[in-house]
């Protein structure tokens, strides 16, 4: 079978699906970004649509305050007598939640709280009987123990007040490697299996199982762990683990998973940060399952978007601490986007609406009026890890500057341009190798971004940055690359969001 892989590119880590009334549901993690957990669509596995998001009201998350990289870890999707579940940690914030809907693409509901489950990766199972069963990672988050770990836990609940009713119970260490996490738990046949991942989501990771007559008993470990890891491989899909497993209306069984792709030399970097991709398990005679490795099989060809703004926002855009809606003025300047500034990308709550990034090659662009306040465009991982290209113009000039900020180093480049709309681009392209004429530094390193400024005819390129810094290896913020608009001071107003992007 082939997948594409990427299956969902960009942004879209943790990974789980569901397969409901021949339809696949896939969520993936939004850390501090709202909306929180997309929910996409297939019914092939192959063309995925994102259709909601489970957090768009902010009362859902409470992420207001949450710390960089924390906020929405790691949902899990189930369904049971016609409804939907998703439960997730909301790292330092409101912990374990459970959310519910009838329908995928939402209203998804305010979000029960699970006070009994101290720990992360939270995932839903139902026994014989119909006690369900919260499995999880037990990394202890906060109190004088933050940063123990106690193994895969477990916990019996009841799903109508959120109270613990037995547990918490030590299911299985795994193999020995660190963060044994992403539990998943699954009935097949007499037996339950019980998948987590080990070693860190970084080069370490993996995938590993055991099984158990009982849900609630010590499990025993598969013989052949891991099942499926890249660890010490040059495979091109690395950091996979954190899988979740769902079966086809046609007998097969397919794991979704996380991993990225690094470009470069031998450390190499991932610009996109971690994306969702598949593979297929297979059951042995024994009743144990093994994965295939991840083959790497991106979409080829041109992606084209084109965005004006006539027409309420869609579901893709991405705000920081707060819903797109909560800052994207669409009535003042018809058509276009008018963004209010009130601090820089620095700030923890920028005024920055953005997308993520889809391919390893890709440009965003905007035409920006800024003669009533500063703004621009940015490629962001965090607050400190950011390249952007403003503009501000006194009514006889536009001054373009770019920066590029990684943590503690700010280097900036500025050019004088002629007062009026400007259109700004960042542009991602992959190194040229050494037979292009790249040296060493070029050929060891995921891309470049270019930050380009036209007025009228004329480009002016104002800086060609390394990429490596807006990596999952640099930045090790969890997230990826978020490309998007944003206005530091004033009303600033774009005319679009133009995005295209290949795999070059
Ligand atoms: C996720 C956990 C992890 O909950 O990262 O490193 C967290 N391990 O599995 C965020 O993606």
């Amino acid at each position: 079978m082939t997948l594409p892989n990427p299956l969902i590119p960009g942004f879209n880590p943790d990974p789980s699906a569901v397969l409901v009334d021949g339809t696949f549901y896939l969520v993936t993690s939004t850390f501090e970004y709202l909306p929180g957990i997309p929910v996409y669509a297939s019914t092939d596995f192959e063309n995925w649509e994102r259709i909601g998001n489970v957090l768009t009201r902010p009362e859902q998350g409470e992420l207001e305050n949450a710390p960089t990289g924390l906020g929405v870890w790691a949902p899990t999707i189930r369904h049971r007598d016609g409804l939907f579940y998703v439960i997730v940690t909301i790292a330092g914030g409101r912990g374990c939640v459970v959310y519910t809907a009838e329908r995928p693409e939402g209203p998804w509901s305010d979000g029960l709280v699970l006070e009994g489950v101290e720990g992360i990766d939270p995932d839903l199972n139902w026994d014989e009987n119909g006690v369900a069963l919260v499995t999880y990672s037990g990394l202890v988050m906060k109190g004088p123990d933050i940063g123990k770990h106690g193994g895969i836990r477990q916990v019996d609940v009841d799903l109508a007040t959120g109270e613990t009713l037995a547990g918490p119970r030590d299911l299985w260490s795994g193999t020995g490697f660190k963060f044994p996490e992403a539990p998943h738990l699954y009935r097949r046949g007499d037996w339950w299996y019980l998948m987590i991942a080990e070693g860190g989501t970084e080069r370490g990771h993996g995938v590993s199982i055991a099984r158990s007559r009982d849900p609630r008993a010590q499990f025993e470990p598969g013989p052949a762990n891991p099942i499926l890891s890249a660890r010490s491989t040059n495979r091109p899909i690395q950091n996979t683990g954190h899988g979740d497993l769902v079966d086809t209306p046609d007998g097969r069984t397919l794991m979704v998973l996380l991993g990225v792709r690094p470009r470069g030399g031998t450390q190499a970097f991932s610009a996109l940060g971690r994306e969702t991709f598949a593979t297929e398990v297979h059951w042995r005679e024994d009743g144990w399952p093994t994965a295939d490795p991840v083959h790497l099989d991106p979409r080829q060809g041109e992606v084209e978007e084109s965005l004006t703004f006539d027409a309420p926002l869609d579901a893709g855009w991405l705000a920081i601490r707060r819903t797109p809606e909560s800052i994207a003025d669409l009535d003042s300047a018809p058509g276009r986007l008018t963004l209010h500034g009130a601090g820089d990308l620095t700030s923890s709550h920028p005024v920055f609406l953005g997308r993520r990034q889809l391919n390893q090659t890709a440009t965003v662009a905007s035409t920006v009026d800024a003669r009533a306040g500063r703004g621009g465009i940015a490629v962001r991982y965090d607050e400190q890890t950011v390249y952007s290209l403003l503009a501000e113009d006194d009514g006889t000039s536009t001054t373009v500057t770019a920066e590029a900020r990684v943590p503690g180093i700010v280097q900036s480049w500025s050019a004088t341009l002629p007062s009026g709309p400007v259109e700004l681009s960042l542009i991602s392209e992959p190194a040229p190798g050494m037979e292009l004429g790249g040296d060493w530094a070029e050929v060891m390193t995921s891309d470049f971004v270019r930050f380009v400024a036209r007025s009228g005819d004329e480009d002016v390129e104002l800086a060609r940055v390394d990429g490596r810094y807006l990596s999952a290896e640099t930045a090790a913020s969890f997230t990826g690359r978020v490309l998007g608009l944003f206005a530091v001071t004033g009303d600033v107003v774009f005319d679009g969001y133009r995005y295209s992007g290949s795999e070059r």
